[in-house]
């Protein structure tokens, strides 16, 4: 099957007992069993329910892994991977990550003996030469939040099990999503979504993904999941599924609509540097195109003046792009990252890296193109 019949198609069947076309939302927390232990392989539904089989099998038909779960939240799917470490274990991550994950990561895990070390991605020699006998794990998050810094997936994958094919490499595929890049096809061992975002795509759930292809992970995780318990519930399953089967036709537009704000907000001349992957000028566009299917719908600036006074003005004044945290959704929105998104990290940590007061990022949605530009350029002129 191609991606946009897999969207649809992928991992789904009619359900048995009645044909629904749809899975039912079997809101549910156990089946019963004829005698102790026998049941018609659902029995208590923290371990599975059907509703979320269904999407679990959709998950991991799109981004080409066998075996996908679903998770209440994107936090607790990366708790997931980490919770497949050993206190003493070291991981190397990006520089750039969301917030929560550079929280979760020196905040929580730290505590449990887990050490990180942070490298700009950019560069494949940063994360080999980082590496020890300690390394379990390497993090990537290509698009990063916020500052559209690309990672090459295939290249770092390599390098990185050629030192030690033990090392998991593990992706966070949140921004470019199954449709621009699938991680396990450039040698990643898991891929890790916040299926809130583009996954789900209406901004009605919240809900994390991890998809892999090899089966012992699979059990790795599964016991995980069931054991720690951070599972999604099936009326999410049921929405995220949904939002799945038009995932294909919502990306083609936020890459289009991100594309016009991107090339309107650099040519603005209030406006200073964009963070976009599809320019020439980025840093790593060459890879964005040798991996990625278009550049996506997040665009990430800062006004030229960086006042705060400025930045939220802008901010206070658009319409159509809702100040707001998250992202993926099919309106538009707008993000302060350091008082939002990235306010967890330090801000020693943040101005290392460039997350100033007055980077602004924008998730491009799919409304009309006009419509968008139009309420930009009127918060630009205030
Ligand atoms: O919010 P949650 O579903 O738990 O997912 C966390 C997460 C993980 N990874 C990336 C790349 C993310 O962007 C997020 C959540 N991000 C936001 C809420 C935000 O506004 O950036």
């Amino acid at each position: 099957m191609k991606f946009n019949t897999k969207t649809i198609h992928g991992g789904q069947k009619p359900e048995e007992a009645t044909g629904a076309v749809m899975p039912p939302i079997f809101q549910t927390s156990t089946f019963a069993q004829s005698s102790p232990g026998v049941h018609k392989g659902y029995g208590y539904a923290r371990g599975a329910n059907p509703t979320r089989t269904a999407l679990e099998n959709s998950f991991a038909a799109i981004e080409n892994g066998t075996h996908g779960f679903a998770f209440s939240s994107g936090m607790s799917a990366i708790d997931c991977v980490l919770r497949l470490l050993n206190p003493g274990d070291e991981v190397i991550a990006g520089d750039d990550l969301y917030g929560g994950t550079y929280r979760m990561f020196t905040q929580l895990f730290k505590k449990y003996g887990l050490e990180f070390t942070f490298v700009d991605m950019d560069s494949v020699t940063n994360v080999t030469d980082a590496i020890n006998e300690r390394t379990k794990l390497v993090w990537l998050e290509t698009p990063t939040n916020p500052l559209m810094k690309i990672a090459d997936i295939e290249a770092i994958s390599t390098a990185v099990k050629d030192v030690n094919s033990d090392i998991l490499i593990s992706v966070d595929n949140t921004f470019a999503t199954p449709y621009l890049q699938q991680p396990l096809t450039l040698g990643a061992d898991i891929v890790m979504h916040s299926a809130t975002k583009y996954l789900g795509g209406h901004s009605d759930l919240i809900m994390g993904a991890l998809i892999v292809k090899d089966a012992k992970l699979a059990d790795d995780i599964h016991f995980i999941q069931f054991a720690a318990g951070a599972i999604a519930g099936p009326m999410d399953s049921f929405l995220a599924l949904r939002g799945i089967k038009t995932l294909h036709l919502r990306m083609q537009r936020h890459c289009e609509n991100g594309k016009a704000v991107a090339n309107f907000l650099k040519n603005h001349p209030k406006v200073g540097l964009v963070y976009y992957p599809g320019f020439e000028s980025h840093p790593n566009h060459e890879i964005a195109k040798k991996q990625m299917k278009d550049f996506g719908g997040m665009v990430s600036f800062h006004l030229k003046d960086k006042s705060k006074e400025a930045t939220f003005k802008f901010l206070e004044n658009t319409h159509l792009f809702t100040l707001a945290e998250s992202l993926g959704g099919v309106e538009s929105l707008a993000n302060h990252p350091t008082t939002m998104s990235h306010a967890s990290i330090p801000e020693p940590e943040r101005l290392k890296i460039g997350i100033t007061d007055s980077l602004i990022r924008l998730s491009v949605g799919i409304e009309d193109e006009e419509d968008l530009l139009k309420d930009l350029e009127q918060a630009l002129n205030r």
